[in-house]
């Protein structure tokens, strides 16, 4: 199936070193490996990509793809890892130091852009023909530092160092047009492989470039810096990720960003069915269906409309035809601050022929809307254009065949609520897709113990490709079957108080409780109550020094938004609480605190298989569905959550007893919201006073910024917001319950052991095959291998 990498190995690492493979640094000898590893995959990638563009081709188009490394996913999806630590051990390197060369590749915030990638390995996986479309950024998400307990951003030139896994095709670049701008888009593709399949999928990621290298009039004119001004204006466009994960901003360099790779996308695909299918476009959703990874990508559908109407000259009704049974959306949250709006006077300035067909959709959406009745109050609120501003998950919704929400509870507040309106009109578009994330990296991969022994127990690999399969073994834990379980996490645990020590210089005990919470910064997360809960175990202890406490590790990993000045306060007080309880002498014994830093793709795969107990407290419905919570889960840890987004679901696999189950839910709130006074929490709930009090009466000390003084505010005065939005104070008292029950629990270790086997066992609906295998009956496509 694939060229022997010991035979190609040292080739390659001397051609891109120019040294012998045994005198070259392990940077040298990651480049070299990775080459061998392309190199290998080259003519199945290239058969598959031929197959696909044949027939009929799912399209999965977003502004994020999260990838993380790609070397071990590679060489665990290819069956190579053995080979490659052989062939690299053969002149003295060792692999996992050789693996922990490479950088992650963050072109995404969170768990939208890490589904993306999930997504893709489970198309891989599964011969399904999708192809994503996106972005080459020069910077990822941010690199984030911390001084003095604050957060600090720093750029991350992720591909600076060179980039084996993605390949430039200088010969497909297009051409993308804006009113006061006309760029190349040149495509560079990321070979994505799946389990057990010879199937190379792509991602196609698009990087800004001059049309020329100079403009060499105003070069020989004198003008030398216009003429870079000119150039750089281009690069701007794919230089940078957006750091913002929930609230939307209404920059023009972002709408370039979502025209840009959108344009460039269309054109290409329009183009292949040309050479396929010929030049009568109308047959086009035939063969073409275009995913909308939530409103980034909406631009798409009157771009689609452009080429359509412009460039092959149909009608407009048979457009809209086209279009309208092309895309699906998804939606991502139900937060207001996030929903995509535009101010008409962008679209108009970047680019006048959209603008147009933007109106016309509004126009005709309103007389169609007339027409059925509608009543004009609810037309103009969910017209395209309304307010002066330009609505994209309006436009989404209009032009899909498809709407889908990421969990069950969340498609049905959409359905409730969000897009209620559209739910009336048509509501055989909506539907639910549960996510799921990939078992190869989130369990074969980052956790080799685990996975050895489900190999051991179900008698083969093939849970990595049916993770189902797994549900059977539900009563294959015998006493020695949860001894080996606690094996593993034990020596799991123990690999990962190295890896803290080394990376934040901080000692944890392996025997204590690992309590995670690691996911971005925001306040709807509720990491704040996590913060509160601590806080309380010390002053509990500090209280009663008899206080029987077991023995935990409070685990943090999360980045702030650069703007979003109260995350930041939080991730402050966590760091400063971590002082606080790290440096006393007598509860430092019992507890710890760890934030990890720069929290990404690859720290994620070192603290999931090593976690007892995974944080997933946001308040009930605002999370549309969480994915981590699925890979502690499949790791063996039990949540500790509220019953929020994919929570919900995973309380129903595992059955209450095997989840820690807290706080109100999403249709008691707004009941329990109209009497609550969090100053009657404050003064009645046990623990609070002291807590809140801490934040301002100098226990912590937040270095001047005011930012502790903040976040009391917010808790108790209602500014923008009503006082305490998240409901903090309303769930600390279940929340607290819970968590000490849980640590109490923790001592019965069988007891715990059995609870963490039926959590991987039944995780297996969580596994993204399902989710898209789900997609693909939307989608219309089966799978095509090549082999
Ligand atoms: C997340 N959204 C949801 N958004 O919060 C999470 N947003 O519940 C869900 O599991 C996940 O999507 C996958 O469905 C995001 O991650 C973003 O990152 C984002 C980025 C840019 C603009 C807005």
């Amino acid at each position: 199936m694939t060229k022997n990498l010991m035979a190609t190995v040292p080739s390659q690492i001397r051609a891109v070193s120019g040294h012998p493979a045994d005198a070259s640094t392990p940077m040298e000898v990651w480049q070299g490996l990775s080459a061998a590893v392309v190199d290998a995959i080259a003519d199945d990638w290239y058969a598959t990509t031929r197959a696909y563009r044949a027939g009929r081709m799912e399209h999965y188009f977003s502004a994020e793809f999260l990838m993380g490394r790609a070397l071990l996913n590679n060489l665990t999806n290819l069956g190579l890892v053995d080979e490659a630590r052989e062939a690299v051990g053969a002149f003295g390197q060792d692999l996992s130091e050789i693996l922990e060369q490479e950088p992650d590749a963050a072109l995404g915030n969170g768990g939208l852009g890490r589904l993306a990638a999930c997504f893709l390995d489970s198309c891989a996986t599964l011969d399904l023909p999708v192809a994503g479309y996106g972005i080459l950024y020069r910077y990822g998400l941010f690199k984030q530092l911390f001084s003095d307990g604050f957060q600090t951003e720093h750029p991350d030139p992720w591909m600076e160092e060179g980039y084996p896994f993605i390949i430039r095709r200088e010969e497909c670049a297009r051409i993308v047009r804006y009113n006061d701008l006309t760029v190349r888009a040149v495509p560079y593709d990321m070979p994505i492989t799946g389990y057990g399949t010879r199937n190379v999928g792509t991602l196609r990621l698009w990087r800004a470039e001059s049309i020329e290298e100079f403009d060499y009039e105003a070069f020989n004119s004198q003008r030398f810096t216009d003429a870079i001004v000119e150039r750089e204006r281009t690069a701007d466009i794919s230089r940078v990720l957006y750091p913002n994960d929930t609230t939307y901003e209404g920059k023009v360099l972002r709408v370039r960003q979502q025209y840009f790779f959108c344009s460039a996308s269309l054109q290409e695909i329009v183009d292949n069915y040309v050479a396929h299918h010929g030049a009568d476009l109308s047959g086009f959703a035939e063969f073409n269906s275009i995913q909308l990874n939530d409103t980034h990508p909406v631009l798409a559908i009157p771009e689609l409309m452009r080429i359509l109407l412009d460039e092959h000259h149909l009608g407009w009704e048979e457009a809209w035809e086209v279009v309208s049974t092309t895309f699906a959306y998804t939606n991502h949250t139900v937060l207001a601050e996030a929903l995509e709006t535009w101010e008409i006077s962008i679209f108009e300035k970047l680019f006048p022929r959209i603008m147009e067909i933007v109106r016309e959709i509004d126009r005709r959406f309103r007389s169609d809307l007339a027409t059925r009745g509608i009543d004009p109050a609810t037309i103009d609120y969910i017209a395209p254009i309304s307010g002066g501003r330009i609505h994209m998950a309006w436009i989404a919704c209009y032009a899909s065949y498809s709407i889908n929400g990421v969990a069950a509870l969340h498609t049905e507040i959409l359905k409730r609520d969000t897009l209620k309106e559209w739910y009336a009109i048509w509501p055989e578009r909506f539907n639910n897709k549960t996510n799921g994330v990939t078992p190869r990296r989130w369990l074969r991969q980052c956790n080799p113990r685990l996975s050895a022994l489900l190999d051991e127990v179900t008698g083969s690999d093939a849970w990595v490709r049916d993770l189902s399969a797994l549900q059977d073994f539900d009563g294959a834990a015998t006493d020695a079957v949860l001894d080996r379980l606690a094996e593993v996490k034990r020596a799991n645990k123990a690999d990962f108080a190295d890896w803290i020590k080394a990376r934040e210089g901080i000692e944890i005990d392996p025997d204590a409780i690992f309590d995670v919470q690691i996911k971005r910064l925001h306040e709807y997360k509720r990491q704040l109550l996590n913060a509160f809960y601590i806080l309380d175990l010390y002053f509990r202890m500090k209280e009663d020094p008899t206080l029987a406490v077991p023995p935990r590790v409070f685990i943090f990993g999360a980045k702030a938004a650069p703007g979003y000045i109260r995350a930041k306060g939080i991730i402050k007080l966590i760091n400063t609480i971590g002082e606080l309880i790290n440096n006393d002498p007598v509860v430092s014994k019992t507890l710890k605190v760890v934030f990890v830093h720069n929290y990404n793709v690859s720290p994620a795969e070192h603290i999931i298989p090593a976690a007892d107990v995974s944080e997933q407290i946001s308040m009930a419905g605002k999370e549309a569905s969480g994915t981590s919570n699925m890979k502690f889960m499949m790791n063996g840890a039990l949540t500790l959550g509220t019953l929020d987004g994919a929570n919900v679901e995973i309380l129903d696999a595992v059955g209450p007893q095997n989840a820690y189950i807290f706080g109100a839910t999403e249709d008691e709130l707004p009941a329990l919201r109209e009497s609550y006074d969090p100053a009657w929490h404050y003064e009645n709930v046990p623990g609070l006073k002291r807590v809140l009090d801490a934040l301002i009466d100098g226990t912590l000390d937040d270095n001047g910024s005011g930012w502790f003084a903040d976040l009391r505010r917010s808790i108790f005065e209602a500014t923008y917001e009503p006082a305490d939005v998240y409901y903090v104070l309303g769930d600390f008292a279940a929340y607290r319950e819970a968590k000490d029950r849980m640590a109490a629990d923790y001592a019965d270790q069988r007891a715990w052991q059995r609870r963490a086997w039926i959590n991987i066992t039944r995780s297996g609906r969580f596994s993204s095959d399902r989710t898209i295998s789900d997609y693909a009956k939307v989608w219309g496509i089966s799978p095509t291998p090549i082999a």
